[in-house]
């Protein structure tokens, strides 16, 4: 009886022995996982951000301009009298257009009335430190002279290069330029979407050569660009050629020192694109926030990253008939805000039409945020994220290597006073709008950390407005990067 109790306790202890090991073995496996990397020829090559000065540079930037234009902008998202229900610059690929009809475009496009000098002027005006241009969008027309195509500006009637005065129009004004290029090419009879045969493999090949013709065609013709900005990159026959894209951007980093390529060029071993196989992003910037924003520092894993943006609900190139909801000067400044606050850059794409004048909504935009601008610039320009709890009012931002917080308010509580939490070790010397920085806020502190800021009575505001915080104790601090 008694050896037989003590034989169930026995067998009992090893039960909870096994139960016991089975709680550790999900954790155990995870470790593993975290431990073991997947070995990768042609993945991520760096860790963490890039240090050196031209992306120091980039990250500075806060606000840039983004430009769709090419043959899709003589259409404007309309054929035959209908209205193309997608983004313009993608007319050529519904089913109503013949392809042949859409590759005439090129006899005539004319744009009369481009004055680079005028677009440069605007973006000047608007605030943007940076822009970028489609030199080839997907349906393969170059708007550079290229020696390695007959589909080019050089053969439509206006003859004359586009991207080479728009440079040097821009870098007069003090604005860097970059180049959007589309991998993916709808003209090009070498471009394939997949290799399934030898056929395929030797065409891609030859398509391959022409990329990297171009491309260093363009770093040799225009040397103060800052970057490219690849696009059309999703095909399984790009997928397939990691090998190669990864040989591409060293050898365009080689060529160009500085160049700047985000993470939308590049396949790994395995066909991953923006992030390998070991979730490491390849580039030199996220590339992924395209219409949308993140929502917490979380969501940038740490990276640099820019976000570009469509004034309409969707479409780049110049549409007859703005599709969706248009965003106001408002929207558009919140989410300059919220990408600054968390580090990134904001990038507002333009259409103009085909005889190169931007519509009118357009150059309302651009007004008004260059009105805004040169009031509030502070809070945007070479800015990071401050590491502080994000508020309802709206938006912290950080001057990077200085004690200055601003606050980019967008909603003001109807308790008249704004709530901050500052980070560890932090304190906020004075506080004051920065339209007058002459007239301290009232403050007043809540707990550690926690304080109210007294707006002045009366004070009504038809845009977002900026406080800037005076802090102090920042040297012991290691802001939260
Ligand atoms: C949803 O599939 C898309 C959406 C947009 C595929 C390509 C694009 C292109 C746009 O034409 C524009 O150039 C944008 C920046 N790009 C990603």
């Amino acid at each position: 009886m008694i050896l037989k109790k003590s034989y169930r306790q026995n067998l009992k202890k090893i039960f909870h022995l096994f139960l016991f090991t089975l709680l550790f073995i999900p954790s155990a496996i995870a470790q593993a996982q975290v431990k073991t990397k997947i070995s990768l020829l042609h993945g991520s090559h760096r860790e963490g951000k890039r240090m050196d000065a031209d992306m120091a540079r980039w990250r500075s930037y806060g606000l840039g301009q983004f430009i769709h234009w090419g043959l899709y902008s003589i259409l404007g998202g309309k054929w035959n009298g209908q209205q193309y229900n997608g983004a313009a610059e993608w007319i050529r690929s519904w089913k109503e257009i013949p392809k042949r009809e859409y590759d005439s475009l090129y006899l005539k496009f004319d744009p009369k009335e481009f004055r680079p000098a005028e677009w440069a002027a605007m973006a000047k005006k608007m605030g943007v430190k940076y822009m970028t241009i489609t030199t080839k969008h997907h349906d393969g027309f170059c708007l550079w002279q290229s020696n390695f195509s007959t589909y080019t500006i050089s053969n439509s009637p206006y003859k004359n290069d586009i991207i080479d005065p728009l440079i040097e129009a821009y870098n007069k004004e003090g604005i860097d330029v970059y180049l959007y290029y589309s991998i993916l090419d709808w003209h090009h009879p070498d471009w394939r979407y997949d290799l399934k045969t030898k056929e395929d493999s030797m065409a891609f090949c030859r398509y391959k050569s022409f990329v990297k013709n171009q491309l260093t065609e363009l770093l040799q013709k225009y040397p103060s660009v800052k970057g490219f900005w690849f696009d059309g990159t999703w095909d399984e026959s790009w997928k397939k050629s990691g090998a190669f894209s990864d040989s591409l951007e060293q050898y365009l980093k080689k060529i160009h020192p500085g160049l700047i390529i985000g993470g939308r060029l590049r396949a790994d071993d395995f066909g991953n694109r923006h992030f390998d196989a070991n979730g490491e992003m390849m580039g030199d910037y996220e590339q992924g926030w395209e219409r949308k924003i993140p929502k917490t520092y979380a969501d940038v894993h740490g990276n640099d990253w820019e976000c570009v943006m469509t004034i309409p609900e969707n479409g780049w190139g110049y549409s007859q008939k703005w599709m969706g909801h248009w965003k106001t000067t408002n929207e558009l400044l919140e989410m300059m805000a919220q990408c600054v606050s968390l580090g990134g850059n904001f990038v507002v794409n333009f259409g103009p039409e085909a005889n190169g004048i931007f519509r009118p909504e357009e150059i309302k935009t651009a007004r008004e945020i260059g009105e805004w601008m040169r009031q509030n610039d502070d809070a945007i320009y070479n800015c990071e994220y401050a590491g502080w709890e994000k508020q309802d009012w709206g938006y912290f931002t950080k001057k990077r290597n200085e004690n200055k917080v601003y606050m980019i308010i967008c909603n003001i509580p109807v308790s008249g006073s704004l709530k901050i939490r500052s980070s560890a070790g932090i304190d906020v010397a004075k506080a004051f709008l920065l339209q007058s920085p002459e007239k301290l806020l009232t403050m007043e502190n809540i707990e550690n950390g926690v304080k109210f800021i007294y707006l002045p009575e009366g004070l009504s505001f038809k845009k977002p407005f900026v406080i800037e915080l005076d802090i102090r104790n920042a040297k012991q601090v290691t802001w939260n990067k």
